[in-house]
């Protein structure tokens, strides 16, 4: 019988056991069972990957003064000397209209953060003015519209131009340093100038992802008490007309703080006019191309950005300007091995939620680099659009989501066929743990095992990516599903350890942050008290991420999910990616969602909800079931095998592709009459779906009288 406990420790050894069995190779599982040393695995950084102090000018000088080298030195150094390190970086680094003073006073038992205080400063100017004066002709966006092959090019200057005439737009309707001004808009060109255009003129912009209801970009609106909204008559996404005046207008007339909508006129539909319209076309070509850049204090708010917590509303996390931008650009280029002078950046996120607004906007144009605002779904027309996109716009860093990789994985590689995706150098992923399956997917079939995977963990809170696989020393290595690194100034630290037993050397529990970094959120907007208690009271002093992670004896991380996903199973602790990862072992399966009901003898029990792939959608149903059980039950142990396998044609997701656990719970407990807030639901009838499969099929009702 299989040690239990070697074949839940997720890495290195895990992932031996998990590729060998995968590929049925016995000799290779006796030999990973003896031996801890990696067998199965052949990813290292690559020299050219590795990480070179010569990529930024704070680097260089750090270098020459404190002998630092390698990623190794210069994260101890960021660790013991944060203030000496991000003050090099900050000051190297961002164009100051006057330095800062202190570099930082944080204080993670109150919750108060400031980073280069005294120092002034205009995020737009950095951003733009500083490459037009050395490269005004260089791109700086491709707009990727929905059509493929369509795709407009903005250079530095024209988008220095169209930032300020908005800026104008915005200073005539009276928004003012502080006002609120919300952009309701999908990744395109105006996007990124009203978001330009707010940092020109100090005001605090608040994305709202372009697929949320009225309801909830009213929620957002009311939250904030927004001046003005920037928004569009329609938009084309996967072929389909969305209209996003007419959910604007039903949002608006609740919010009394909204003075004016700004609109831009894509369809020739004149549409009905509201009072509030100003048409952007004509407002724009009234105003002068000229805007002078507002001198802004290093800690005055540049955005909220609204995320769903586990209790309460969404709530506004508050991001400011010289902390945030210098750690954007500084990860963007880093943790990507991101050349800007020669480099096409793909960030295929949507430009509503963070990963857009650090990886998509500010990093790449901070660093002065050329940036792709994709504007439409990795199916359309046909699921080679990533890979035909790769090839058309020579696109050297892919950044997209394990949900992606699923579900074109899950399509097959005859779509990747035809394509020259020679031009990739890394590739990332962010959002969700990624199994090892669509990882060895990606490494194999997308990147030709010649690109590293940057496994890139983060939050809203964080402003950037805190833990990954890059920056790292030549011939580091890189383990298939795991975030590993922290970056620099990063110093994580698991708490609640009680898994030393279940996962051999590994600690597993949650996982926390130390010490301050200049990216991390300053608090939630209006409500201060809520910002401490969610992230500073568990264990004070330190900021709690709420997720969980395993640290391994190297100190490499990987990400296990949210720790209220952990279950305890008859006093086993196991984490849902965890067992997701051993139904991932079964050929035919294309995702899967873990998910616990109180059980009267076990205290929680299991129900898998999953899908299977095309080519084994017309098996039969109990001979898989079957399987999936014995994969567990052979990968962890019995206790681990769900009471419950629903096989679903898919799985209730966020727009930004999470599933939402929280829903398959109530189904699986029977508590359907009401879901709670499902705005950020991306199809609604697929819980429909999911409710009348349940209905057929499920046999544990006793269990969830409770
Ligand atoms: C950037 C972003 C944050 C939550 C986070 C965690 C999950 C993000 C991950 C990951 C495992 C990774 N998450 N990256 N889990 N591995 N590489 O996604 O921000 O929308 O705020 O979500 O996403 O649970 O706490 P956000």
């Amino acid at each position: 019988m299989r040690d239990p406990r070697l074949l839940a420790r997720l890495v290195p050894r895990k992932w031996n056991v998990d590729a060998c069995l995968k590929h049925s190779n016995a000799a290779a599982v006796e030999k990973n069972k003896k031996n801890s040393t990696p067998a199965c695995v052949d990813v290292y950084v690559p020299a050219s990957h590795a990480f070179n102090p010569a990529v930024l000018p704070g680097f260089v000088g750090l270098a020459e003064q404190h002998g630092l080298k390698s990623y190794k030195d210069f994260h101890r150094f960021s660790l013991e000397n944060s203030d000496q390190f991000w003050g090099a970086l900050g000051s190297a680094y961002l164009d100051w209209q006057k330095d800062f003073t202190t570099v930082q006073e944080s204080n993670f038992k109150t919750g108060d953060i400031k980073w280069f205080l005294g120092g002034k400063l205009n995020v737009s100017y950095n951003c733009l003015d500083r490459h037009v004066a050395r490269t005004p002709d260089k791109t700086a966006l491709i707009w990727e519209k929905d059509e493929p092959g369509k795709e407009e090019r903005i250079t530095y200057s024209q988008l220095l131009g169209m930032t300020c005439r908005l800026a104008n737009v915005l200073k005539q309707a009276n928004v003012k340093h502080g006002d609120r001004v919300v952009i309701y808009l999908p990744n395109c060109p105006l996007a990124v100038a009203g978001m330009m255009a707010c940092a020109r003129i100090g005001a605090i912009h608040s994305l709202v992802f372009a697929g949320f209801s009225a309801d909830a970009l009213r929620d957002r609106i009311q939250n904030c008490e927004a001046k003005v909204v920037i928004t569009v008559d329609e938009m084309t996404r996967g072929g389909k007309v969305i209209g996003l005046k007419k959910i604007v207008d039903a949002a608006v007339k609740d919010c009394p703080s909204v003075q004016a909508v700004f609109l831009e006129q894509r369809s020739k539909n004149e549409g009905k006019a509201t009072k509030l319209d100003v048409r952007l076309h004509d407002a724009l070509s009234g105003v002068d191309a000229i805007c002078k850049p507002e001198v802004m204090d290093s800690e005055d708010p540049l955005f909220l950005l609204y995320t769903s917590g586990s209790t309460g509303k969404p709530k506004g996390l508050i991001h400011t300007q010289a902390g945030y931008l210098l750690y954007a650009a500084v990860t963007q280029q880093v943790a990507f091995n991101y050349s800007p002078a020669e480099d096409v950046f793909g960030c295929v996120a949507d430009v509503g939620w963070i990963t857009g607004h650090s990886y998509i906007v500010y990093g790449p144009l901070a660093n002065g680099g050329t940036t792709v605002l994709f504007e439409s779904t990795p199916l359309y027309p046909n699921p080679s659009r990533y890979w035909e996109m790769v090839e058309r716009l020579k696109i050297n860093q892919l950044y997209l989501s394990p949900t992606a990789v699923r579900s074109l994985l899950k399509r097959g590689d005859e779509h990747l066929r035809d394509h020259d995706l020679s031009s990739l150098k890394t590739l990332g992923v962010v959002g969700e743990p990624i199994n090892h399956e669509a990882w060895e997917w990606l490494y194999d079939k997308v990147g030709n095992r010649k690109c590293p995977i940057v496994d890139t963990y983060w939050q809203t809170e964080t402003g950037g990516v805190i833990i990954a696989p890059l920056p790292a020393d030549a011939g580091d290595p890189i383990y298939p599903s795991m975030a590993m690194r922290p970056f620099f100034g990063i110093d994580p630290i698991i708490e609640n350890s009680e898994a030393l037993v279940d996962h051999g050397a590994d600690l597993a529990g949650a996982i926390y942050i130390k010490q301050a970094w200049p990216g991390i959120t300053r608090g939630v907007y209006g409500d201060q008290q809520r910002f401490v208690e969610t992230y500073f009271s568990q264990s004070p002093g330190h900021y709690c991420t709420g997720d969980g992670a395993i640290e391994t004896p190297e100190g490499y991380f990987r990400v296990t999910g949210r720790t209220d996903e952990v279950i305890n199973i008859s006093g086993h602790r196991l984490g849902t990616a965890e067992i997701e990862d051993a139904l991932d072992l079964h050929d035919g399966l294309s995702e899967s969602a873990v998910i616990s009901f109180p059980h009267s003898v076990k205290g929680e029990g299991l129900v898998a909800f999953v899908v299977m792939k095309d080519s084994h959608a017309k098996d039969d149903r109990k001979k898989i079931v079957k399987e999936l059980k014995d994969v567990i039950k052979m990968k962890i142990a019995s206790y681990a095998v769900p009471e419950e396998i629903l096989i679903c044609q898919s799985l209730p997701k966020t727009r930004s592709g999470k599933i939402m656990r929280r829903i398959l719970k109530q189904i699986a407990t029977s508590k359907t009459d009401d879901f709670g807030d499902t705005s950020t639901l991306a199809d609604p009838y697929v819980l429909e779906a999911i409710i009348a499969t349940w209905s057929e099929t499920h046999t544990h009702a006793e269990n969830t009288k409770t």
